[in-house]
């Protein structure tokens, strides 16, 4: 396959500073020779320009924090995956979560398109729900259409993602605003709950059958959906995730089905990680979701 690696060095959406250090940490674990080690034909298009919080105002000119410089960073974003082939399989690196507002639609080459939203976290906050201000909290819900009328359109006013075309995996912490959000769109979640008692087989198989409708799938893998000890270099840890095998599995099933279109990895802070363990677990999910087998 065609794969082509982007790097968003972004940190703008994040609370705390570090996270626009991903793709060179995903790169440092030696992600570009392990798909190529695959069989795959890789291009790194290198990163996409990021503005350096330093020489902005927090609030810019929307009031919403570094509103105006991710939507820049997202759409520059959106137009290098719309570039592509459509058959090449886009690899984007975060930064944080908020680049998704960018790959997703950029990845999708305007078809209807199934996401797969890897995440301790919901990210369904809009402006008025968020209790952080953050805008990493609030991709989903501007790709589905809610919010920020800029930040929810960089796909063009007609692209967006359905809800239901939205499954949430490994989930648990959400605001409890952005819950009634969640329930009132009809998203599909499996929470942490559900991991431990349907396993991630089911789940996937589920999830797959859920999705069997669209054109384009796009993987989005938060690293915090992972355990903290498995992934401690996250910016937001939340305590009982996702294990190191039950995340291989999902890969593995993933790549097993031959219907994804698309990857993110997100949310990797190596000022907060040891010895770059994050990135080079995350590198391994990739490898996982791009067809890395034991036998
Ligand atoms: N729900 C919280 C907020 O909106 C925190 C969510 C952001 N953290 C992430 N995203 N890493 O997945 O501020
Ligand atoms: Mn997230
Ligand atoms: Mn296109
Ligand atoms: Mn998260």
């Amino acid at each position: 396959m065609n794969l082509s690696i982007l790097g968003v060095p972004m940190d703008l959406g994040a609370g705390r500073r570090g996270v626009d250090m991903g793709p060179g940490a995903l790169r440092n674990a030696r992600l570009n020779a392990a798909l190529r080690g695959l069989g795959h034909h890789v291009t790194d298009l290198g990163d996409v320009a990021v503005t350096i919080p330093e020489t902005v105002d927090k609030l810019e000119q929307s009031g919403l924090i570094f509103r105006d410089s991710i939507l820049g960073a997202c759409t520059e974003t959106y137009r290098r995956l719309s570039a592509l082939d459509a058959d090449t399989f886009p690899i984007s690196l975060g930064g944080d979560h908020s680049v998704s507002m960018g790959t997703v639609p950029g990845a999708s080459h305007g078809r209807r398109t199934g996401l797969i939203w890897v995440d301790a976290h919901t990210d369904y906050n809009t402006p008025a729900s968020s209790p952080s201000g953050n805008i990493h909290g609030m991709p989903v819900a501007h790709l589905t259409g809610l919010g920020d009328p800029g930040l929810s359109s960089i796909g063009g006013a007609n692209w967006r993602v359905h809800p239901e075309d939205v499954v949430m995996i490994g989930i648990r912490s959400v605001d409890s605003a952005e819950r009634e959000l969640v329930k009132q769109a009809g998203i599909k979640v499996y929470t942490m709950k559900d991991v431990d008692t349907l396993g991630v087989s089911r789940i996937t198989s589920e999830t797959l059958e859920r999705l069997s409708g669209v054109e384009r799938l796009h993987v989005s893998f938060d690293a915090d959906a992972l355990d903290p000890s498995v992934c401690p270099g996250v910016g937001t840890p939340v305590l009982g995730g996702l294990s190191y095998r039950e995340g291989h599995l999902l890969m593995e099933l993933l790549a097993e089905s031959r219907r994804v279109t698309s990857l993110d990895i997100v949310e990797v802070n190596p000022t907060l990680d040891t010895r770059n363990t994050t990135a080079e677990v995350m590198v391994g999910m990739a490898a996982s979701l791009l067809g890395q087998r034991i036998m």
